[in-house]
């Protein structure tokens, strides 16, 4: 009987995890062939230009990012929820010295993330820039919901610096 519980539970829990892994849907890293737009987006301290986006289902966009601001930001297409989860990374990037608040010590993050990759900050859906730098993400907004673009630089998002995306 007790093992039967234990299989009840454990279908119970994974089958959660993929019902909550079904509402994190945020789209896939796309592809240049796909681009079907570009968007040139500035980034200043501590808000977007433009702040917001009008995307269309399925559309591969091309974002080409520019930081504009005296402070580092980063340009992070996810949901509320991963932003949040995102923010205790980001803060301990800053406590070991990683961010710093105007640039990135390139040769702290790699030695770092050889013990935590979190610490290398590479996500596909993500890119963090120093003052003056540019970057680029390729998305395909492909079942995609509830999506928020963000700065998770700690404080930033909290200030405000969080892009609404409309997909219709
Ligand atoms: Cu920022």
């Amino acid at each position: 009987m007790k093992k039967l519980f234990i299989l009840i539970f454990t279908f119970t829990f994974f089958n959660s995890i993929s019902y909550a892994d079904k509402n994190m849907k945020i789209g896939s890293k796309g592809v240049l062939d796909e681009v079907t737009r570009v968007i040139k987006v500035k980034m200043y301290d501590n808000y977007y230009q433009p702040n917001s986006f009008s995307i269309k289902a399925g559309e591969t966009i091309k974002f080409e990012v520019e930081n504009l601001g005296i402070l580092v930001h980063e340009f992070n297409i996810a949901n509320k929820m991963m932003h949040i989860k995102h923010q205790p990374e980001m803060s301990k990037m800053a406590e070991n010295g990683i961010l710093l608040p105007f640039s990135i010590d390139k040769e702290k993050m790699k030695k770092m993330a050889k013990m935590d990759k979190s610490m290398g900050h590479s996500h596909s859906n993500s890119v963090l820039l120093e003052p003056k730098q540019k970057g680029e993400i390729i998305w395909k907004f492909i079942n995609a919901v509830n999506i928020e673009i963000a700065c998770n630089v700690p404080g930033h998002y909290q200030a405000g610096m969080i892009a609404k995306v409309d997909i219709n």
